[in-house]
């Protein structure tokens, strides 16, 4: 058993429990909510950065950040279908996670300009710097859609941010990049727990 503490609406803990599932785990899973907006959030004891997820295993040290978790639980539970061993093949696939990691992580920095800047300090250069990387990164991932494949963690990441642009809406990629709607349609048919892990309303 282990216990995985994150919110119902991170990205990255979407991403996470979809690979638990993924792997056959849920039933091994509890679920520790966090609030990160919380400065008396145990999770500020388990891991000082107060960032979400983290993986606490029954017998052993908290584990982040989403990048570690989904190593671990792939290393121990898994035969190479999240992250491939081959070396070559393992690389392929974390750089493309990394692409779309980094498309989640530009989709937060703008809600979080927003969320932690007073109104008349919210920045036009950085959304409009963190929005060029979302315009270069999604024809990226188009490009090389044929690689983002279920059940790797490529595939997973760039659904848990688009996701999370449906959510949050910091941009409009369904009108912008439509093949997309279609790679998201059959992932979710896919992987049923995608849509089950939805943020809630
Ligand atoms: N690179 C980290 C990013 C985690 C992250 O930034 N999570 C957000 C929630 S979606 C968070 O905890 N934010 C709180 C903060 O940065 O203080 C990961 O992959 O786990």
């Amino acid at each position: 058993m282990f216990t995985v503490v994150s919110s119902l609406t991170s990205p990255y803990g979407r991403k996470v429990r979809v690979v638990v599932d993924c792997l056959g785990l849920t039933d091994q899973m509890r679920l520790q909510h966090a609030d990160t907006l919380d400065s008396k959030d145990p999770l500020l004891q388990i891991n000082p950065l107060g960032k979400i997820p983290v993986l606490i295993p029954d017998a052993g040290e908290p584990i982040f950040d989403s990048r570690v978790i989904v190593d671990y639980l792939e290393t121990t539970y898994g035969d190479g279908q999240i992250i491939p061993r081959d070396p070559d093949k393992r690389i392929r696939e974390l750089t493309l996670a990394a692409l779309a990691e980094g498309i989640n992580d530009a989709l937060l920095l703008i809600v979080y300009e927003r969320r932690y800047r007073d109104a008349e300090h919210i920045s036009p250069r950085w959304l409009e710097h963190q929005r060029t990387k979302l315009q270069r990164s999604l024809p990226a991932v188009i490009d090389n859609l044929a690689e983002f494949k279920t059940p790797g963690i490529a595939a997973t990441s760039l659904a848990c941010a688009l996701g999370y642009a449906d959510w949050r809406k910091q941009i409009d990629w369904r009108t912008d990049y439509p093949v997309l709607v279609g790679w998201l349609d059959d992932y979710s048919a896919a992987v049923p727990c995608f849509e089950a892990t939805r943020p809630p309303e």
